[in-house]
């Protein structure tokens, strides 16, 4: 039912079409998996902020970027625990700790493991995104309730080595492996206006949607030009280029949450409003990502009233695409 046989020139069809096209067709995959009028909403934590040893050219955390974030040490159990806590009160169903690390240290392992059993225990979803994983380690963070794990690959394998040298994207689709492996969900999509072009969209939506399973989950994020990043002053994206980057998604990927991630604070209502009819139906839920900022909760409370849109409020334990994959 869903397939994983794409052709790079079928989606360059797809991005080709009028648009009006393109998100009929979008919303019409939308809703025969989905409630096309419910959000699923995620919190994000830093709970290691900085001093990245990678060189990814969009992020204000790699220590080879010259930018106003330092390192600082990884957070303690209490306070990821009472982070959780305040996006539970706010209404999100994950809770997604984020770590600037190549891959996580020995060292730490054991209170990241504490960390997914305290969250885990609270009722929501859990999700990490710690760089790269062995199998071992993706084993045992499985055992401690681990739901989903967040590790994108970006962009096209073609343009990749112009956005990160230190890690190459065999490298990626190794951890995914790894994570797949230890039955965990996969959070995994990539980030637009890094300079790349249409068929760069395409190769990165192709190599996802071509994976032995779909994600579970597929965050497309919107360069958030940080100062002190080769990427500080790109060429500015077309929006449109966003809406249609996430109604190919949707198509390739009927049955996965798409999540419309970073860059929201500089989308008009009417943007974000496109992207939802595309078929975006998750988003990043609190004043911040990881460094950089979010919409207020509140302000996108007024935005779901005024679309008629719901917070998803109940965790589906059965993931839409699971029997079709079968
Ligand atoms: N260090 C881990 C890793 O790279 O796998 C986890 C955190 S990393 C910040 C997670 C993802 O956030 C990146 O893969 C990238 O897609 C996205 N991201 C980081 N900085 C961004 C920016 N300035 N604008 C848009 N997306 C960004
Ligand atoms: C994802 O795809 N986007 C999130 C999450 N996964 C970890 C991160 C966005 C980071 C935006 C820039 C910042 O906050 O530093
Ligand atoms: Fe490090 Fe992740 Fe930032 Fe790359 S995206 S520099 S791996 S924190």
């Amino acid at each position: 039912m869903f397939r994983n046989n794409w052709e790079k020139h079928e989606l360059i069809e797809l991005f080709a079409r009028p648009l009006n096209d393109l998100l009929f067709q979008a919303q019409s995959s939308h809703r025969d998996f989905f409630d096309p009028n419910e959000i699923q909403l995620s919190t994000l934590v830093n709970i290691k902020e900085g001093g990245c040893p990678e060189d990814c050219a969009y992020c204000s955390q790699s220590a080879r970027n010259d930018t106003d974030i330092q390192a600082k040490p990884m957070m303690h159990l209490e306070q990821i625990l009472l982070a959780a806590k305040a996006a539970k009160k706010i209404g999100a169903t994950r809770f997604c700790m984020g770590a600037a690390w190549r891959s996580p240290r020995a060292k730490d392992f054991p209170k990241l493991l504490s960390a997914v059993e305290s969250v885990k225990a609270l009722g929501m979803e859990t999700c990490a995104t710690l760089g790269m994983l062995s199998v071992d380690q993706a084993r045992a963070l499985k055992d401690a309730g681990l739901d989903y794990y967040n590790h994108n690959l970006d962009t096209s394998p073609e343009y990749y080595q112009q956005i990160i040298t230190t890690r190459t994207y065999q490298h990626r689709l190794d951890t995914l492996a790894h994570v797949r492996d230890a039955g965990i969900h996969l959070c995994c999509g990539g980030i637009i206006g890094l300079g790349e072009g249409v068929e760069d969209r395409a190769g990165l939506l192709l190599t996802l949607a071509n994976l032995p399973r779909h994600p579970e989950s597929v965050p497309i994020n919107m360069l958030i030009r940080v100062k002190g990043t080769p990427l500080e002053a790109g060429a500015e994206l077309d929006p449109f280029d966003l809406v249609r980057t996430i109604a190919v998604a949707r198509i390739l990927m009927p049955g996965s949450w798409v999540r419309l991630s970073a860059g929201r604070t500089g989308m008009s209502d009417e943007l974000q409003a496109l992207c939802f009819h595309a078929g975006a139906n998750s988003i990043f839920y609190g004043n911040m990502l990881l460094t950089a900022e979010n919409p207020e909760h509140q302000k996108d409370q007024a935005l779901f009233q005024r679309l008629g849109l719901r917070a998803q409020e109940e965790i589906k334990s059965e993931h839409p695409s699971a029997c079709a994959h079968q």
